[in-house]
């Protein structure tokens, strides 16, 4: 069995010692344009000419959550595409997301700005039944972060593509249900995946539904967002403020308002990372059980695009 590894931005040994050490009866290589077809691929943001001449794969693996950027190349027919199922990331995620939630709803940026004023002075304090929680996303990540954000005992909604039924919260699914799911949301956490569907989907209609004094978590993907929307809603008072981890161009460009703007705390996509032992292991156990003839978990469904 051969394995091509393709990734764009990682240091190709680490990963190719773990693989080797995780599949020793595989031939694991680092691709070259002309290396000979592989049955396995393992990739992030490869380059065309990776699918065009590897054409014969039984299964492509991204080692990521989101497979938007994979889904605008041409991918070889017949070649499954597996996405990352969680391998340490739902945790980071939850840690991310509560984190900035609290740092919000207990008015931590304002309590360090006094400090570094030498002022020792309260803020009221507020009431968790006045800070809903809605979940855009219910999948591996958004139910983790649900059960993290629910554990600090907020209000928790959430909203996805089918009906979902989750103890102690409440499900919102499909188009007809968002605007009943934003209208009852003060904080709003983007985790879907990019798809058509969902593309824009943080833009001033939808935005504007949030309840006033709303606050934005996007760690989904920056085309998630529009962000003139997202400026003209802080600037006006609607929104009081944004965590963004995402962005449509990344590193976010220098002269970007978001960087500068007092109500919006910027991160560089780090919100949960990739960790290499966890990834290896997840794929190294799917492509075992595909040589076995077994069914995966984690394919994506290219028709709705995760
Ligand atoms: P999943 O595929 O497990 O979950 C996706 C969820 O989104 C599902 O609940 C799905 O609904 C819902 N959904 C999809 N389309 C729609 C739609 N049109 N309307 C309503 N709901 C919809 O994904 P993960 O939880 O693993 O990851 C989510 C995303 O997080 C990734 O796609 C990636 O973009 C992002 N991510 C960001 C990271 C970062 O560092 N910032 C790291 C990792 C991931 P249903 O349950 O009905 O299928
Ligand atoms: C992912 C990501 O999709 O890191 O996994 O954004």
């Amino acid at each position: 069995m051969r394995i091509s590894f393709c990734c764009a931005d990682s240091k190709p040994e680490p990963w190719l010692d773990g693989l080797r050490a995780a599949l020793p009866q595989a031939e694991i290589s680092l691709w070259e344009s002309g290396a000979p077809p592989a049955d396995y691929a393992v990739v992030w943001a490869p380059p065309q000419q990776f699918f065009d001449e590897q054409n014969q794969l039984r299964a492509a693996f991204n080692i990521g959550a989101g497979v938007d950027a994979l889904l605008k190349l041409r991918l070889p027919p017949g070649t499954q595409l597996v996405r990352l199922e969680d391998a340490g990331m739902s945790v980071q995620m939850a840690e991310y997301v509560c984190h900035a939630l609290i740092r919000h709803f207990r008015e931590f940026d304002a309590y360090e700005a006094d400090a570094r004023q030498g002022q020792w002075s309260f803020r009221k304090p507020r009431l968790r039944a006045d800070w809903p929680v809605g979940i855009m996303g219910l999948g591996v990540l958004g139910k983790r972060v649900a059960k993290a954000v629910s554990g600090f005992e907020f209000p928790v909604l959430g909203w996805s593509r089918s009906q979902h039924a989750i103890e102690g919260m409440r499900c919102f699914a499909g188009g007809g249900q968002l605007d009943d799911f934003l209208s009852a949301s003060k904080v709003l956490i983007c985790l879907l995946p990019l798809t058509p569907d969902t593309r824009d989907i943080l833009n001033r209609r939808n935005l504007s539904r949030l309840q006033p004094g709303g606050y934005v978590i996007n760690v989904a993907r920056g085309a998630h967002l529009v962000d003139e929307d997202l400026l003209q809603l802080l600037d006006s008072g609607h929104l009081a403020g944004a965590t963004l981890d995402v962005f449509r161009t990344e590193p976010l460009p220098t002269e970007h308002p978001f960087w500068r703007h007092p109500k919006v705390l910027v991160t560089p996509h780090t919100s949960a990372r990739t960790l290499r032992d966890e990834t290896i292991a997840q794929i190294a156990g799917k492509i075992v059980a595909m040589e076995q003839g077994q069914t995966v978990a984690g394919v994506v469904d290219l028709g709705r695009g995760y």
